[in-house]
């Protein structure tokens, strides 16, 4: 069976499953492997950037991108790795005292990883703005897509600390969600596939917007792939099938 019938006939689980597991979205978004979040082992790896480091400019700098992607982005992968061996251990020793500590971690890392592997394929170099399908679902559950833009800013600009603004897909209620992330991982609601995810981390932009992460997320809207998201809508849709 090829993976994508089986993920067809699997349906929902399998979703979930992916978003955990190996790719979180399908072919297209793997050609270039930068979806690709695990080896063929289990273990969490992070793929090359899918540009050079000064393609995001003026918007993103090149220095910031380094930093983002090196440290921050690279740091999740190698904790979440520690993290998913301290539970296998506490597994084979049979020893729970400190599982739920590691979980936690897993679960901030690896949330860490998979919004950052999409994070770099939702920005290019030129701007664009949502068409077909994606942009009729915009219509239906925001109204415009100039309120989904000043409802994902403001979503963005508002969050607690660090996290982020994402406008997801609700396999369970077919519709466009806007979530605002604290961390990685917080106020969530289950299910939601990320289309397009906003890092609103002071890492994200103190270097170049110092202060004013609101100026950061206004720029970044000339960045926006939204070709990107309307793939990963896409295959979104597949999955929930
Ligand atoms: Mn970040």
């Amino acid at each position: 069976m090829k993976r994508i019938d089986f993920l067809k006939t699997a349906g929902l689980a399998s979703a979930a499953t992916l978003l955990t597991g190996q790719n979180v979205f399908a072919q297209n978004l793997t050609s270039n492997n930068i979806d690709r979040l695990v080896d063929a082992n289990g273990n969490f790896i992070q793929q090359a950037l899918p540009y050079s480091e000064s393609f995001l400019e003026p918007y993103m700098d090149s220095e910031t991108l380094h930093l983002h992607y090196t440290f921050h982005h690279g740091g999740a992968v190698t904790a979440a790795n520690k993290d998913a061996q301290m539970i296998k251990k506490a597994l084979d020793e049979n020893n729970f005292e400190t599982i739920d500590f590691w979980t936690k971690k897993l679960a901030y890392h690896s949330s860490s990883h998979i919004l950052h592997s999409i994070f770099w394929t939702n920005l290019t170099n030129k701007k664009s703005e949502p068409t077909k399908d994606l942009l009729k679902r915009i219509e239906k559950d925001f109204g415009s897509y100039d309120k989904l833009k000043s409802y994902l800013a403001v979503t963005s600009k508002n969050v607690d600390g660090n996290g982020w603004g994402i406008l997801g897909y609700q396999p369970y209620t077919d519709k466009l969600v806007i979530l605002q992330c604290e961390n990685h991982e917080k106020l969530t609601q289950w299910g939601i596939i990320p289309l397009l995810v906003i890092d609103v981390w002071e890492h994200s932009y103190y270097l170049k917007y110092k202060n004013k992460r609101a100026d950061f997320v206004d720029a970044l809207f000339n960045i926006i792939n939204w070709d990107n998201a309307a793939q990963r809508l896409n295959d979104a849709l597949k999955f929930a099938k």
